[in-house]
């Protein structure tokens, strides 16, 4: 009975959480990153779209958030914390993200966190958490 409960409540939260952008699982939300077709090219605009998250100035990742990124790309990337001038700072690393592999990260403190792609060092990024 318990479980049966469970379940359907469970099947509630999945077909509503579909239906939304961003889903809220326990007061939580959570975010996607997506790695464009094409980010191995300097020239791509927007490597890790949205370049910066959220988008939107005037909003912030509420702490306790998962970022997913999602590899969109045909070729090999990372999602690793710091930036090309000083290299990794050690906070978050996806390690080698293959094509359509995705890599969720929960950010526990506030701050702008910078990031960038060890393989193509022009691909930079920033979450804004607070
Ligand atoms: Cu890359």
């Amino acid at each position: 009975m318990f479980s049966a409960l469970s379940l359907a409540f469970a099947s509630i939260v999945l077909y509503y959480s579909n239906n939304i952008d961003q889903m809220q699982v326990l007061g939580q939300v959570t975010y996607e990153v997506h790695i464009q077709p094409g980010s191995s090219q300097p020239a791509t605009p927007n490597p890790y779209n949205p370049t910066v998250l959220p988008a939107l100035a005037n909003e912030s990742v509420q702490v306790g958030s998962t970022v997913t990124w999602i590899n969109d790309d045909q070729t090999f990337h990372t999602v690793t914390s710091g930036d090309a001038l000083t290299g990794p700072d050690g906070k978050f690393d996806s390690g080698i993200l293959s094509p359509l592999q995705s890599y969720p990260w929960t950010f526990n403190s506030a701050g702008t966190f910078s990031y960038y792609c060890t393989i193509h060092p022009y691909m930079r990024g920033w979450v804004r958490v607070g």
